[in-house]
């Protein structure tokens, strides 16, 4: 393989290249991960569905030699009271993640068997999340989130562990101490 470039605008948070694959999140995709029903029932009400989030993802390859990178675009909004949140996952082998935001407002939810940690995620944030950390984010913000992320190319995804688990923290917006 030979090496090569994407083009991220570090002000737009727009991510460009040969080799990206985007994938659209629907208020209809986080249904099991919503709480409030009714609200959700509401959002929808006269209208199809609403996307979420986008995510630009690159995979060299698919083994532990390569790296993947991911820029996510997450919207501004409530589901009620809750903010717009990505779904959520634990790598399904114990590989670690780094995440940088690139603009926005948000936060990090971080979760193992034992704690969770909520951390401010905005541009400039550098976070590393360890082997066995689920991760959640969320906009806070009245603007897009936009951030990169990057981890092992063979690490997977296990998002039924948060589905039927449930995340640890929901931010509201009542939760100001938060952000
Ligand atoms: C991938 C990384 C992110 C998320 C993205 C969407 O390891 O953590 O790129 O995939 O933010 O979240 P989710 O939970 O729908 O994958
Ligand atoms: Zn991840």
């Amino acid at each position: 393989m030979d090496p090569f470039s994407l083009r991220l605008n570090l002000n737009s948070g727009d991510v460009k290249g040969n080799n990206l694959i985007v994938e659209s999140k629907t208020l209809f995709d986080l249904r099991y991960s919503i709480q409030n029903q009714k609200a959700l029932t509401k959002l929808l009400k006269n209208k199809k569905d609403i996307e979420v989030y986008t995510v630009s993802t690159c995979e060299p390859g698919h083994t532990a030699a390569h790296l993947t990178i991911h820029v996510t675009r997450l919207k501004p909004g409530k589901i009620g009271e809750e903010f717009f949140f990505t779904k959520g996952h634990i790598h399904k082998k114990p590989t670690a993640e780094w995440y940088l935001g690139i603009s926005g407002t948000g936060l990090l939810l971080l979760w193992n068997k034992n704690k969770h940690l909520v951390l401010p995620f905005s541009r400039g944030d550098l976070i590393y999340i360890p082997p066995g950390w689920a991760h959640r984010t969320i906009n806070v913000g009245d603007e897009d989130l936009v951030f990169l992320s990057c981890h092992r190319s063979d690490a997977g995804y296990d998002y039924d562990f948060v589905v039927e688990k449930g995340a640890p923290k929901r931010i509201l917006a009542s939760d100001k101490e938060l952000f």
